[in-house]
C-alpha cells in the first residue's frame, strides 16, 4: 500500500513538473509578444484595385469582401488581377512606417478569403507572381525588410474560406449588395440551393481537397520558404473540421516559436491568443488569456477609396493605451491601395503615434495591468521591476486644479515626473475617509497635447489593498 502510494506520488509530481515545463515553454514563446504591446495589421490583396466599387456600385462591407459582396464571377475576378500592379510597393517603407510608429509586429494577410497568394506558390497559380504582371513576392521582400529592420512578421492566412481555388468554404449567409433587386426571400432560396457559393468553379472540387491541395502545402509554403515567422493568424472557421483543423495545426511545427490565435477551428483549437475584433474589452472581461484587440483606422480593412471615416490619432493613440492599460495588444490596420501605397490618414497617424512614443514608450512596452480600478482622468500602466513597482499614469483629461489623486496605494513614493522632459513632479499622500490617497501636482499646462505621461516610482511591489475584482478600490478622481 505504501508503495503503492509512493509510485502515485511519484506520478504526480512527474506530472506537475512536466505541466510546469510546458507552461515555461508558453511562457518563453510568448515573452517578445507581451513585451511588444502594439502590431500592423496590413490587409493588402487584389482586393485592393477595386477600391470597394464594381460596375460602379459602391459595395457595402470591407473592402476585402468585395468579390464575395459583389457575386463577381471568379473568371471576371481573376481577369481583373492581369491589372494588378502596384509599382510603388516598397517593402522597406512599410515596415519603416511600422517602426516609426513605434510597432514590433506586422501581420500581412499572404491569403485573404479570395484565395489570392501574395507569395509565390507552387500549388496554386493565383498568386501574385503568376497572376499578375507584377510578378513579385511580395512576402519575400517584406521578410528581407522586417530582419533588416527588426521588426517580427506574422502571416494571416484564410485557411478555410477561399472564394477561389475550388472547394475552398464560403460563408453561407448571403448579404443584399450585389443583387438586381434585393428580396430576401429570394436570397434566402438561393443561399439555401447554394450553399453561399455564386458561381459553380467554386464547388468543382470537396473541401477536403481544397485542404489538402492548397490550405496545407500553402501554410507548409509560408513556413519553410520566409525565415522565422513570429505569428500565423488564422481567420474565420467556416465548415472546418476537427481532422481538417489539425493537419493545419500540425504544420505549425515547422515554427516551434511560433504564435498563434484562437480563429482555426473553434473552442477546441484556442491558440495562444484571443482575438477581440473593432472593441477594447471591458476589465471584467480579462481573463488572464493573452488578447490582441485587431482594428481598422476607418471603417474598412481592405482599401475603399471613399472611406473617410478615420479615427483621429488621438482617438487610435488613447485605444493603445487603453489596452495596454488592461494587458492586451493591439493590432492595428493599415489598408494600402492598388499602387502598393498606404493612405496618406493612415501614415498621418502613424506619425503622430510614433512622436509619441518616441517620448513615451516606456509607459507601453513591456507593462502590465495597472490592476488598479478606473481612473477618471486617464489610465494606467505598470511595471515590477526587481523588489518595486512603477506606475505609468497616461492623462487623457488634464487637470485644472493643478491636481491629480489616485486611491488605494499604500507604498511610498521613490520618484515621479513627466516622460515628457523629465521634469519632476510632487507628490503627497494622505489619507481621505480612512482611503489611502496619493495626490500628483502637476503643472497647469499638460506637455503633451493628446496624452501626457507621469511616472511614479514605488519603494516595494504595489499591492492594491483591494484588487480591482472584488471592486472596493475607488476610482481615482480629480479631487
Ligand atoms: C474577418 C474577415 O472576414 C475580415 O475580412 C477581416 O480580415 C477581419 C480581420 O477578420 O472578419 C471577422 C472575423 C470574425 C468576426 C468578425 C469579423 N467575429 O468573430 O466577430
Amino acid at each position: 500500500m505504501r508503495k503503492l502510494s509512493f509510485i502515485c506520488i511519484m506520478i504526480l509530481l512527474m506530472m506537475q513538473s512536466l505541466f510546469a515545463q510546458e507552461v515555461l515553454v508558453g511562457n518563453e514563446r510568448m515573452k517578445w509578444w507581451r513585451e511588444a504591446r502594439f502590431g500592423m495589421f496590413i490587409h493588402w490583396g487584389c482586393y485592393s484595385q477595386w477600391g470597394g466599387t464594381y460596375n460602379g456600385n459602391k459595395i457595402g462591407g470591407g473592402g476585402e469582401w468585395i468579390m464575395n459582396r459583389g457575386k463577381i464571377p471568379v473568371a471576371e475576378y481573376m481577369d481583373a488581377a492581369k491589372k494588378f500592379n502596384p509599382v510603388n510597393f516598397n517593402a522597406n517603407a512599410w515596415v519603416k512606417m511600422a517602426k516609426d510608429a513605434g510597432m514590433k509586429y506586422i501581420i500581412i494577410t499572404a491569403k485573404h478569403h479570395d484565395g489570392f497568394a501574395l507569395f509565390k506558390s507552387k500549388v496554386s497559380t493565383w498568386n501574385i507572381v503568376d497572376a499578375t504582371p507584377f510578378g513579385r513576392d511580395v512576402l519575400k521582400e517584406l521578410a528581407v525588410a522586417c530582419k533588416n529592420n527588426d521588426i517580427k512578421l506574422g502571416f494571416y492566412y484564410s485557411q478555410a474560406q477561399d472564394w477561389v481555388n475550388p472547394g475552398g468554404a464560403v460563408k453561407r449567409k448571403l448579404a443584399k449588395e450585389g443583387w438586381a433587386n434585393p428580396d430576401s426571400a429570394r436570397i434566402d432560396a438561393y443561399t439555401k440551393e447554394h450553399n453561399g457559393h455564386w458561381d459553380s468553379l467554386q464547388t468543382s472540387k470537396s473541401m477536403a481537397d481544397y485542404i489538402d491541395s492548397v490550405a496545407v502545402p500553402q501554410v507548409k509554403e509560408l513556413l519553410s520558404n520566409y525565415g522565422d515567422i513570429a505569428v500565423l493568424w488564422w481567420d474565420t472557421p467556416t465548415d472546418m473540421t476537427k481532422i481538417f483543423a489539425e493537419k493545419l495545426h500540425n504544420i505549425l511545427m515547422l515554427q516551434p516559436q511560433i504564435i498563434t490565435n484562437d480563429r482555426l477551428k473553434g473552442p477546441d483549437f484556442p491558440g495562444d491568443t484571443k482575438t477581440p475584433e473593432q472593441s477594447i474589452p471591458g476589465l471584467n472581461e480579462i481573463d488572464g488569456k493573452d488578447w490582441e484587440t485587431c482594428m481598422t483606422m476607418n471603417e474598412t480593412w481592405g482599401f475603399k477609396s471613399y472611406d473617410n471615416n478615420w479615427k483621429s490619432p488621438a482617438v487610435l493613440l488613447r485605444n493603445l493605451i487603453d489596452i495596454a492599460s488592461k494587458g492586451g495588444n493591439y493590432l492595428l490596420n493599415v489598408g494600402p491601395d492598388a499602387c502598393g501605397e498606404f493612405p496618406t490618414e493612415s501614415v498621418n497617424s502613424l506619425k503622430i503615434i510614433g512622436e509619441w512614443m518616441k517620448v513615451n514608450n516606456e509607459a507601453i512596452y513591456a507593462t502590465k495591468a495597472s490592476l488598479l480600478k478606473p481612473l477618471e482622468w486617464g489610465k494606467c500602466t505598470r511595471k515590477d521591476v526587481g523588489e518595486n513597482t512603477t506606475l505609468y499614469f497616461s492623462v487623457f483629461n488634464w487637470p485644472s486644479t493643478g491636481k491629480l489623486s489616485v486611491y488605494g496605494i499604500t507604498n511610498n513614493v521613490a520618484s515621479a515626473s513627466l516622460l515628457n522632459g523629465n521634469i519632476s513632479v510632487k507628490t503627497e499622500k494622505r489619507k481621505i475617509n480612512g482611503m489611502d490617497c496619493l495626490d500628483i501636482y502637476v503643472p497647469d499646462k499638460a506637455p503633451d497635447n493628446m496624452v501626457s505621461v507621469i511616472k511614479v516610482q514605488f519603494n516595494g511591489l504595489l499591492v492594491p489593498k483591494e484588487s480591482p475584482e472584488n471592486g472596493k478600490i475607488k476610482s481615482g478622481s480629480i479631487d
